[in-house]
């Protein structure tokens, strides 16, 4: 049927039977998809290099008006999801945004057939008193009674509206008039295991990567606050301003929870705004269980948080929230009267458009709104915990096991860092053991992905050379994937 017709056959000029047909046919198409994504006896992926994948698909762009019939859509979405990793699957461990909640995906159904611009109550009334009601949810577990936020498309777009926040709020008039009309050199501080958002919105900012200041971390990865005072007063000493200090609620590789108070209490000493970037870690709010990790945090004067990452909805679902009201429309506004008429017949408070720095904005909200209405807040109380169980589970294995060495024995997060000890190391000690146990991980990987049966990510850091990084944040799995996962790693290694 679908190969009789073409995409001229569909609405809004074609038939609603054709677009029945085509839609349900892609469904079923997706359902397979995710039935598949979730049964351990199918790969985590079908790797190819980028060279033969271009011999297998077909990515031609075509020119003809009407090139492909509808079948032949239905077969190059196949085709797609054949070689795209199946970021779902129990065993993919790579990242930190992982895993297939299928209320969520729900909600993006829904987001993607409403195709709403979130700029205006007009045109998105329900989405934008969804936004405000779950904003103020995450700031009610923030710690703040009142306050701002919007989601922005992803964390280090959340963070580029703090660190523009944190500079709005001391020099407003860079709003019209530029850097140049700064006569000082405002200066970011971070740790020195930040995410790379932060140079980049200092770079964005027109404040440049030498802006940020990267403050040495203990043992555990977290922010040195004896060196953080030592470069405030450093600062000071060179008359540049101490304008924002970035504490991670988790970091990107370790997991480590920078200590919020006592960098909060140099903040209020300094008068320096706090930004709290709890992309990765925000989670953890939700359950009274750990919560404490992020202790603090309610001193901030911004918070990045992403609900993509631990509480499993789908990317993109990023939020900066403020502690103060009002702070976003005064750093942000443009007053575009084709958008923000003053004089328009409902209250323009819910317009919230001139709060962003962008114009057109997804409605990134409604699936996580709808994950909230089916697990409520106890329910994501219960998955991060069960996260965090299986990060304990992790770490017993690993420590019972000569086949491996953590790199951090007590992971605060569920990032679990740790090399492969191939035999060959029994004999070596000190340099020459890392290195090699640094090379064989990069090897381990790359076959791994090969095999296709798991992914898990890699990186040096520091002096430390390559290391796996392993993230628990995907609720499809369950001890005996990371059972998989050692042994999977021990077969290949022993290759
Ligand atoms: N935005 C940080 C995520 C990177 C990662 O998944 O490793």
């Amino acid at each position: 049927f679908l190969s009789g017709h073409s995409a001229g056959d569909l609405l809004p000029r074609g038939s609603v039977e054709v677009t029945r047909e085509f839609l349900s046919t892609l469904v079923t198409l997706l359902l397979n998809y995710v039935e598949m994504e979730n049964d351990r006896s199918t790969r985590v992926l079908e790797f190819r290099h980028p060279k033969q994948l271009e011999q297998i698909v077909d990515i031609d762009v075509p020119d003809e008006e009407e090139p492909a019939n509808l079948y032949q859509l239905i077969l190059d979405c196949q085709q797609a999801l054949q070689y795209q990793v199946r970021s779902g699957h129990p065993r993919f461990f790579n990242q930190i945004s992982t895993g297939l909640d299928i209320v969520s995906l729900a909600g993006e159904f829904l987001t993607a057939t409403t195709n709403s611009n979130m700029f205006t109550y007009e045109v998105s009334p329900v989405f934008v008193l969804i936004e405000k009601a779950v904003l103020s949810k995450m700031r009610e577990l923030i710690g703040w009674p009142t306050g701002d936020g919007i989601f922005a498309p992803g964390g280090s777009l959340s963070t580029l509206y703090a660190v523009h926040l944190a500079r709005h709020r001391k020099f407003p008039t860079v709003k019209t008039k530029g850097m140049t009309s700064l006569s000082k050199r405002p200066v970011i501080f971070t740790s020195a295991h930040c995410h790379y958002s932060i140079p980049t919105a200092a770079a964005v900012l027109g404040m440049g990567t030498e802006s940020v200041v990267e403050i040495a971390v203990d043992g555990r990865g977290r922010m040195s606050v004896t060196e953080l005072e030592k470069e405030i007063l450093a600062c000071l000493e060179r008359d540049d301003v101490p304008l924002m200090v970035n504490a991670t609620a988790a970091t990107t590789v370790l997991g480590a929870f920078d200590p919020i108070p006592q960098i909060a209490d140099l903040c209020e000493k300094y008068d320096i705004w706090l930004h709290v970037d709890a992309a990765w870690g925000g989670g953890v709010l939700c359950s009274s269980k750990y919560r404490t990790l992020a202790q603090g945090i309610e001193r901030a004067n911004s918070v990045t948080w992403n609900p993509h990452k631990m509480m499993g909805a789908h990317l993109q679902c990023s939020a900066v929230l403020t502690r103060e009201p009002n702070q976003l429309f005064s750093c942000n506004n443009m007053s575009a009267d084709y958008l923000f008429q003053q004089d328009k017949h409902y209250n323009v408070e819910y317009d919230t458009g001139d709060k962003a720095i962008q114009c057109g904005r997804r409605n990134d909200v409604f699936k996580l709104w709808l994950m909230w209405r089916a697990k409520g807040t106890l329910g994501f109380e219960r998955h991060v915990n069960n996260l965090f169980e299986l990060r304990d589970y992790l770490v017993s294995q690993l420590k019972q096991f000569d086949d491996f060495e953590m790199v951090l024995e007590e992971p605060e997060c569920t990032n679990v860092c740790f090399w492969y000890v191939p035999p060959s190391c029994a004999t070596l000690s000190g340099n020459r053991r890392y290195e090699r146990m640094g090379r064989i991980t990069a090897v381990i990987k790359a076959r791994m992905m090969d095999r296709g049966n798991l992914m898990v990510g890699y990186q040096p850091l520091d002096d430390k050379p390559n290391f796996f990084r392993m993230i628990i944040s995907n609720h499809a799995s369950t001890k005996e994937d990371i059972d998989f996962m050692l042994e999977e790693i021990v077969r290949i290694g022993r290759e």
